[in-house]
């Protein structure tokens, strides 16, 4: 198959989801176009089956705002009729599912058939997609869509919940590539981190406010008091100097490092011991199954789709958003050195159910079932 896939170039989440699936695609004999408006991070390789195209936003003193979804509209319509692309796959709905309706039907006055599978992948229907100014084209440009799927159960209940959409909404969970994350040998890394043994505790995000990364710290602040410890935040967003402020202000600062965005972030997962992920809302928790996979138990919320992905004591704890007491509880269970060993097989047990090569032809399938019917 040729196909297109439109995406945010994201350091995580639906970037990552859309840029590793490509990939994998295209490893699988596929050939897959990227339409992006920047090379995604995670698409730093040569490979014969896959294109880059980027949008070009050409600026106008007239515009405050530079007209983004047109010009990926165009860009869409030019990819599939330069490039004979049978499918076009995009991620995170706004404004990727209107523009490619649009795209699809500016082709259709050509005589030139293009279905689209929008993947639906959270803030895009729980945050962002709800607002009023943007409900009405999310919902119309979902039911238009020739396929939709969601990262988890859950996202999908919820976009039934809020959103007019009336048509199937098939669940593709996230995956992960163990061949990439695995735990690997980094012990000078862990060395130079805790020098006395203390336990490694990391959170990754994007630091926006639905992280919780307050309560992140303060999960850390009670867990030191009790054990050795130290905490690695990784990413960076728009939280970040207040997260930084209040690490300052409960004296914690030196036990504390802000990595910033990393593009390997699985060599600072292999050295962890646990991960914390106690988001307001988080549709499936990509960062959490990543930490999975390289061995690392996670304390997360009950958020979301989170219940999908961990499960309750046996690869980590889930605790109501905001009960940080239960957090601090469940951590310090976890991190006993009689404990950790199994949750840590456990961890890697059940982030192998959402191997690569389980989840792949799960998105084949369904193009080739959309491709039929369209
Ligand atoms: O986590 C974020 O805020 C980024 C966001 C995105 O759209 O890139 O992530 C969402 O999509 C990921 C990939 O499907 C999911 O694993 C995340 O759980 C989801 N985030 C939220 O729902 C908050």
């Amino acid at each position: 198959m040729k196909i297109g896939i439109v995406c945010y170039p994201t350091f995580g989440g639906s970037g990552v989801v859309a840029t590793e699936l490509g990939k994998a695609l295209a490893k699988n004999g596929h050939q897959i176009h990227f339409i992006t408006y920047q090379q995604p991070p995670r698409l730093d390789f040569f490979s014969e089956n896959v294109f880059y195209h980027e949008v070009n936003i050409p600026t106008y003193p007239l515009f405050q705002y530079a007209p983004y979804e047109s010009a990926l509209t165009s860009e869409m319509v030019n990819v599939v009729l330069n490039e004979d692309v049978d499918l076009l796959h995009v991620h995170y709905a706004i404004p990727h599912a209107s523009a490619a309706y649009m795209a699809k039907m500016i082709l259709r006055s050509q005589g030139r058939t293009v279905p689209v599978v929008t993947t639906l992948h959270g803030t895009d229907i729980t945050l962002v997609g709800k607002d009023a100014s943007y409900e009405p084209v999310v919902t119309f440009s979902i039911n238009e869509s020739d396929g939709v799927t969601s990262v988890s159960e859950n996202l999908r209940q919820d976009t039934y919940a809020h959103f007019n959409v009336h048509r199937d909404i098939e669940v593709i969970p996230n995956f992960i590539d163990l061949s990439r994350f695995k735990r690997q040998k980094k012990e000078h890394f862990k060395l130079a981190i805790c020098p006395n043994g203390e336990k490694l505790i990391v959170h990754t995000s994007n630091f926006r406010r639905v992280k919780r990364i307050d309560d992140a710290v303060m999960v850390f602040y009670h867990v030191q008091q009790k054990m050795p410890a130290k905490l690695l935040l990784v990413g960076d967003g728009p939280e970040r100097a207040r997260i930084e402020r209040l690490v300052r202000d409960l004296g914690i600062y030196d036990q504390v490092r802000f990595l910033g965005k990393l593009d390997a972030v699985e060599e600072v997962l292999s050295v962890a011991d646990l991960f914390l992920m106690p988001s307001e809302n988080e549709s499936f928790g990509l960062a959490a199954l990543e930490a999975m996979a390289c061995e690392v138990p996670v304390i997360s919320s009950n958020a979301g789709g989170l219940p999908e992905l961990n499960v309750q004591g046996v690869s980590g704890f889930l605790s109501p958003v905001g009960d940080v007491d239960d957090m601090v509880k469940n951590a310090l269970h976890v991190l006993d050195d009689a404990n950790l060993p199994t949750f840590q097989a456990n961890a890697l047990a059940r982030a192998q159910e959402f191997e690569l090569s389980k989840i792949l032809p799960l998105y084949e399938a369904y193009y080739e079932r959309v491709l039929q019917e369209s």
